[in-house]
């Protein structure tokens, strides 16, 4: 199995999921500028150019991180990494992945893009993301993880797009429940692990 990634981006999610799965699988470095990895060209491998991508060991490719996280979970279920199927506390895991993946990761992802200019950025971080760090921070401050006591990929997700604010100079010292959550996922030899395989610790 191989895991298509860039240093600090979205994969990193997919890798501490893999990890906590006792998956083995291989690292494959993209290039965002060229779209090229040490294979060659990424987008023979995707068309969308995106990580994560996960090359499973029949040469099948899955894409979309909440979804490769989703397909993590069920392929190593003795890994409890998500609820039981039908379970309404699995929903609840599913809707905290909808929401990192379509709301904070596509806002965060504005921060980073080369077509909007700084003062635009700092507008959109006051007007788009404070409302969404304040409820993840309250609900922080009643849970240890997202689904309360036990850890899931939600948290492996929420986790790393939570990483990157101080990236693009937005501020969320002041969140102290946040804080909290993040010093408890780096606690996890999973996340360790993780940030020591793509260079970041
Ligand atoms: N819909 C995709 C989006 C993934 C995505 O936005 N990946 C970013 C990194 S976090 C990327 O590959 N960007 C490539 C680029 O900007 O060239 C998913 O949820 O997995």
């Amino acid at each position: 199995m191989k895991l298509y990634y860039s240093p600090g981006s979205c994969g990193l999610a997919s890798q501490i999921a893999l990890r906590e799965a006792g998956q083995k699988f291989d690292l494959v470095a993209v290039d965002f500028k060229t779209k090229t990895t040490v294979e060659g060209d990424y987008l023979k491998v995707t068309p969308k150019g995106f990580v994560p991508a996960l090359k499973l060991d029949d040469g099948d490719l899955l894409t979309e991180g909440a979804v490769i996280l989703q397909w993590i979970a069920d392929k190593n279920q003795d890994a409890n990494l998500l609820p039981a199927f039908g379970t309404r506390e699995r929903y609840t895991a599913l809707e905290w992945l909808n929401f990192v993946a379509s709301d904070l990761h596509k806002s965060m992802a504005v921060l980073f893009s080369p077509f909007v200019d700084p003062e635009s950025k700092a507008k959109f971080a006051d007007g788009n993301l404070t409302s969404k760090f304040e409820y993840i921070d309250e609900h922080l401050s009643k849970n240890d993880y997202v689904l309360g006591g036990r850890f899931s990929v939600a948290d492996a997700y929420l986790y790393n797009v939570l990483s990157w604010p101080g990236r693009v100079n937005v501020d969320i010292s002041g969140y102290a429940s946040i804080g909290k959550f993040m010093a408890r996922m780096e606690q996890r030899p999973s996340v360790q692990d993780a940030l020591k395989a793509e260079g970041l610790r």
